[in-house]
Formats: C-alpha cells, structure tokens, sequence
C-alpha cells in the first residue's frame, strides 16, 4: 500500500511559522469542508470507517497522533507529528485515528460536504464493498 504524506511549505520568520493550503496547488482535490478534532480523551480511538468517495488530508497542527490505513488487504501505521505534515486518505480507505498526545488537534480537509451515505461504518461491509469495486475495474478490463 502506498502512503501519500505532503510536506507542506512553512513559511518561517522570526516570528514564527505560518502554512497556507490552497486548493490544487499543495491539496490535489477542490477544498469543500474543514473539520477538526480536539481534546480527545486518552486511550480514545476514533474513525472505524471507510468513505464511498470521500478524499481527505489530515494534518495534525498541534502535538501528535497516529493513523491506521487499512485498504482490505494490507494495514500500515503512519505517525502524524508535524504540523507542516498532510496525510492524504482516499477514498474505499478504512481509518482508525488513536495514540492522541495530550492537547493534540487534529485538522481534516475534505473534498465533499458531510455526507453520512458516504460513510462504510461496518467492516465485513467495507471488505464487501470494496471487493465489488475491484470486480467492476476486472470486469471492465476484460472488456
Ligand atoms: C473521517 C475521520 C478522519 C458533522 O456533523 N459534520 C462533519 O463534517 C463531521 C466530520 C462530523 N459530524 C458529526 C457526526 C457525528 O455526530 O460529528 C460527530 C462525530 O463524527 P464521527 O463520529 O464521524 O467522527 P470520527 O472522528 O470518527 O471521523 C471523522 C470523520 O467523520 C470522517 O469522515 O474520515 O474523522
């Protein structure tokens, strides 16, 4: 599985650091929602779900936490520890969010408005889904 993290341009003084994200420049998808998490309890996992067509960056602009990716086939870890550091989640993408450090805000851009039809909450039918995703692409091939 191959994970997509941006690192983003800080544009630093002596002041301090500021990162701007503007849409199709250093996010490769139209900019339709910003949501963010905060003050999420110890030991707390979120997520465990996958999105229909939703495509995401993730970017964790205070402390830290950690991204499970799961494709149906294959899981990976990826630490986000940076604020300049975007996570991209595509879409037919299962998610768990944990290990958040103490005061960690975790930042989501998204290309679609919310959508709860878009959202695969049960894992068996996220596998399912998924699977028949795969044999329209094969189906087509054969074509
Ligand atoms: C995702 C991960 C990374 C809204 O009303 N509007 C919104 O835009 C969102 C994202 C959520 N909500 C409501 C729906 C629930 O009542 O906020 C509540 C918490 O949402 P949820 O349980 O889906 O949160 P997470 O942290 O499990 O998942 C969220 C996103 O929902 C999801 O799309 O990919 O963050």
């Amino acid at each position: 599985m191959q994970v997509i993290k941006y690192v983003f341009q800080p544009h630093g003084d002596d002041r301090g650091q500021l990162v701007s994200l503007e849409e199709f420049k250093d996010i490769p998808f139209r900019i339709k929602r910003v949501y963010y998490m905060y003050d999420t309890g110890q030991g707390v996992t979120r997520g465990y779900h996958a999105h229909k067509s939703l495509q995401q960056i993730l970017v964790c602009i205070h402390g830290s936490c950690k991204i499970l990716l799961d494709n149906g086939t294959e899981k990976k870890v990826v630490p986000l520890e940076k604020p300049y550091e975007g996570l991209y989640v595509s879409n037919n993408m299962w998610r768990e969010m944990f290990d958040f450090s103490p005061g960690a805000v975790l930042m989501v851009l998204a290309s679609a408005l919310y959508d709860e039809s878009d959202y695969i909450r049960d894992y068996d039918e996220f596998l399912a889904f998924i699977k028949d995703a795969q044999d329209v692409i094969s189906d087509e091939g054969e074509k």
